[in-house]
């Protein structure tokens, strides 16, 4: 696309809006940053050294909108703010960062999205690509915009997409597409449930043939989602043997494709847990699809152990396990980790509500939470919905919670940080609020 002199205007100065700067700064448009914060509020600009542009900041000035040819938004910005609601209303086009990548990027492209295991499962297929001597971009909602892989040319792109990113695609079609699992999430955002699932399907909107969509033959939501959708489906069941995909017998995968099988012993995989059984078949299907030998992509799965933040073991303090999944942000993916745990568990949850429902929580922390520890604004909601489960405290920081957590947590007990709830009210990110977690688990090793 030729951007040259186009007015554009970028909206939010996190990870994103300083890519999407440092891009249109390069393809030699006229770039506006806007932010609802202060230049003295925002995390630092050092994406932006050596770019020529100008700023809209404290808020979102509707004149410099309207004079756009072109708004860029970042996957945090709602769509339904009013100064975006007004230049839609005035003809200005908008397009979201993935968006805008992807017309510029030209490789063969894995998508992975769902409600939780999409980190890991897109550091998982990158791991195997690399592992085929393959230039691989991975990124996205992980972590590195989509947009900075625009310049460079790669064998491949692996993205990890958040419905947030979803809402702003076009002309997004994936060669594949990962549907891992669906359940509440970001219901803060979304009039409710159904608007967010209804988000999510987007990822297969401009699919056709000889593309793929990896789906969860477990997840009731994920069959129901995806029976409309044209494009030939490849299934993953963690629970038995499938015809065609990959299903699983005893602790041997077994792959089908094309007159072919293949198996994969689960014993040598590093990852703990049945949800990562799960993201590692999910993994293995494209590049499988793709043509990487079957030994080379079990190999790199089972090298990995996994990324920071999520169920990351963090101390033995106390004979308790101290286990850090700060990435654990909502109820589903907190049902998952306690039911991989052995009771008694100290829980610390609670952060920024997303507006979601906590009941499902409810069984899980009757068998396996003796003390339930909450923060942020969160807390009062759940103390209301879950506080008969378990022992139950509102705490006022990280400090707190964890010195109430080895009073009160037998030998041999676990401590665990899933808050079921994103961060935004007490940190600026969950790898932030991990890292607190984690440093005051250090500071009482030092006290001993
Ligand atoms: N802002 C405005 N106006 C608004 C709202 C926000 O100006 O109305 C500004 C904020 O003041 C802030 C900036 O927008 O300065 C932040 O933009 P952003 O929230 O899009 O954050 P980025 O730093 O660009 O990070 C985003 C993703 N964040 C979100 O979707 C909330 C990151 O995912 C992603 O790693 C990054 O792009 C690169 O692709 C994080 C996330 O929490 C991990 N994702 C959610 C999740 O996983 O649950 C979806
Ligand atoms: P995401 O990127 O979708 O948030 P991550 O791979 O970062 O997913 O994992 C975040 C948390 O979600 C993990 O710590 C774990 O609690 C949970 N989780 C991971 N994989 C799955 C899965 N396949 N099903 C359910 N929960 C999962």
């Amino acid at each position: 696309m030729d951007y040259r002199q186009k007015k554009i205007v970028v909206i939010g100065a996190g990870l994103s809006g300083q890519a999407l700067v440092r891009f249109f700064c390069d393809k030699q448009a006229e770039v506006t940053l806007s932010d609802r914060r202060e230049e003295a509020q925002l995390e630092r600009l050092d994406g932006l050294a050596g770019c020529k542009l100008h700023f809209d900041l404290g808020g979102h000035d509707i004149e410099v909108f309207k004079q756009a040819d072109l708004i860029a938004v970042s996957p945090g910005v709602p769509l339904d703010i009013e100064p975006l609601v007004q230049a839609a209303e005035a003809g200005i086009p908008l397009l979201g960062e993935i968006e805008i990548a992807i017309r510029e990027l030209d490789a063969p492209l894995i998508a992975v999205t769902g409600t939780n295991g999409k980190s890991t499962t897109t550091c998982l297929i990158g791991e195997i690509l690399a592992g085929w001597q393959k230039k691989c971009f991975v990124g996205g909602n992980l972590g590195t915009p989509l947009i900075s892989a625009c310049g460079t040319r790669y064998d491949s792109l692996v993205v990890e997409l958040s419905s947030f990113q979803l809402e702003t695609i076009e002309t997004f079609s994936p060669d594949f597409a990962l549907m891992l699992n669906l359940s509440e999430d970001h219901l803060d955002r979304y009039a409710d449930f159904s608007s967010y699932l209804t988000t999510k399907e987007a990822i297969f909107e401009n699919m056709g043939a000889g593309q793929y969509a990896i789906l969860n033959a477990e997840d009731g939501r994920v069959r129901e989602l995806t029976v409309p959708i044209a494009v030939k489906k490849i299934w993953f069941s963690a629970n038995r043997l499938l015809d065609e995909g990959m299903g699983r017998r005893g602790d041997q995968l077994i792959w089908r494709w094309q007159g072919e099988e293949s198996s994969f012993d689960l014993n040598r995989l590093c990852l703990k847990g049945e949800h990562n059984v799960e993201n590692a078949m999910a993994a293995l299907i494209a590049p499988l699809v793709m043509g990487v030998p079957a030994e080379i992509a079990w190999q790199k799965v089972c090298e990995f152990s996994g990324l920071p933040h999520r169920m990351q073991p963090v101390s033995n303090f106390n004979r308790i396990s101290w286990i850090n999944d700060s990435k654990g942000t909502n109820v589903g993916s907190v049902v998952k980790s306690l039911s991989g745990l052995q009771a008694p568990v100290t829980l610390i949850a609670g952060g920024k509500d997303k507006g979601g429902d906590y009941a499902p929580l409810r069984e899980v922390l009757k068998q396996k939470v003796t003390r339930l520890l909450l923060l942020g604004e969160a807390a009062e909601r759940m103390e209301t919905q879950l506080g008969d489960c378990c022992q139950t405290q509102a705490v006022t920081d990280m400090a707190a919670a964890v010195s109430l957590a080895v009073r009160e947590t037998p030998v041999g007990g676990t401590v665990l940080l899933s808050p079921a709830c994103s961060s935004f009210d007490m940190y600026p990110n969950y790898a932030a609020r991990g890292d607190e977690f984690i440093l005051q688990v250090r500071k009482l090793e030092e006290q001993r």
